[in-house]
């Protein structure tokens, strides 16, 4: 990656039921980011975190919930205000923004920050689907509706903080759905999203899975966003996330994933995020190792 690296860490979890989730940034950092990116002459700047409102100082069910349920909606609108404004900032100073979770509510701003009139497209490494809605949600924990709320799905259709209109679901691809909610089908169903399941990977493999939902986006989009969700891993290589699914990528898988993403798209890429590492369920690191290792993938590491 030619550009400088923006590192900005969201200890963030209002959007999910576990705490913890908030100590991911530092638990990356600690897991050795930093040298990671230096290993590959990758050029960093850390802007250290943005602040977060604790769970204590504020009412879940309280405030605006867009007609349904969604927990800490408004201290999360201002969460994800703030870190649009963040990464609006990298993309005006001709840097990347590396986006640190926290939980994965966060990519909201990161969406918001990064597509002002720029069509984008979206790669979405996840073992959940994240489109609920304030409406469709069984939990009304908002890190499962960050996809629904950037493509202005049921209330966030066109709430400014969420919504972006230069995502259009065509070019968006999910990778790696092994949990997703009955609301959630239906939107894969009826809409041009592109959907690319565990089942898919088994039948195929990661590398033609991975490069089936880079053509799906690629055709006409001006830049890429990608966001990563730890759970996309299996539970075994990173144990250290708040809603961890069996049946996950292996650790080669990831790389393998993100390698290729880096290979195909470099030029394009204009964020990323490293999101759900939950330290307090993490064993000795190993999540947040792993993220920094995968982020390093993502930015051009290879072996040879
Ligand atoms: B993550 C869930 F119901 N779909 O909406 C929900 F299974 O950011 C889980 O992908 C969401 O980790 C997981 O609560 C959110 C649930
Ligand atoms: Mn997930
Ligand atoms: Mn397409
Ligand atoms: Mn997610």
């Amino acid at each position: 990656m030619d550009r400088t690296v923006e590192i900005l860490g969201v200890p963030m979890d209002l959007g999910a039921d576990r705490r913890g989730v908030d100590m991911g940034p530092s638990a990356i950092r600690y897991g050795g980011l930093s040298d990671e990116l230096d290993a590959i002459d990758q050029a960093t700047a850390d802007s250290g975190d943005v602040t977060v409102p604790r769970p204590e100082s504020g009412d879940p069910d309280a405030g605006d919930t867009l007609g349904g349920k969604a927990k800490y909606l408004d201290e999360t609108r201002t969460v994800c205000k703030r870190v649009a404004e963040r990464v609006r900032k990298a993309h005006e100073a001709g840097r990347f923004p590396l986006v640190l979770g926290g939980d994965h509510s966060i990519a909201i701003g990161t969406a918001n920050g990064s597509t002002r009139d720029q069509s984008t497209g979206i790669i979405w490494f996840d073992a959940h689907a994240d489109l609920n809605t304030p409406e469709t949600t069984p939990s009304g924990n908002i890190h499962g509706m960050p996809l629904g709320a950037i493509l202005g799905r049921g209330p966030f259709d066109g709430k400014e903080w969420a919504h972006c209109p230069n995502v259009d679901p065509s070019n968006v691809a999910m990778v790696g759905l092994r949990s997703v909610d009955e609301g959630e089908q239906k939107y894969i169903q009826d809409s041009a999203i592109h959907a690319y399941s565990m089942s898919d990977i088994d039948e195929h493999g990661i590398t033609t899975v991975t490069q089936n939902a880079l053509d799906a986006v690629l055709d006409d989009i001006d830049q890429l966003y990608v966001s990563f969700d730890m759970d996309f891993l299996d539970p075994d290589e990173a144990p250290g996330v708040g809603t961890p699914v069996r049946g996950g990528i292996s650790y080669r898988e990831g790389h393998a994933a993100l390698e290729l993403v880096y290979r195909e798209a470099a030029e394009i890429l204009c964020a990323l995020d490293m999101v759900e590492v939950n330290p307090i369920l993490d064993r000795q690191n190993r999540t947040a190792e792993l993220a920094c290792e995968l982020a390093a993938s993502a930015l051009g590491k290879r072996i040879l």
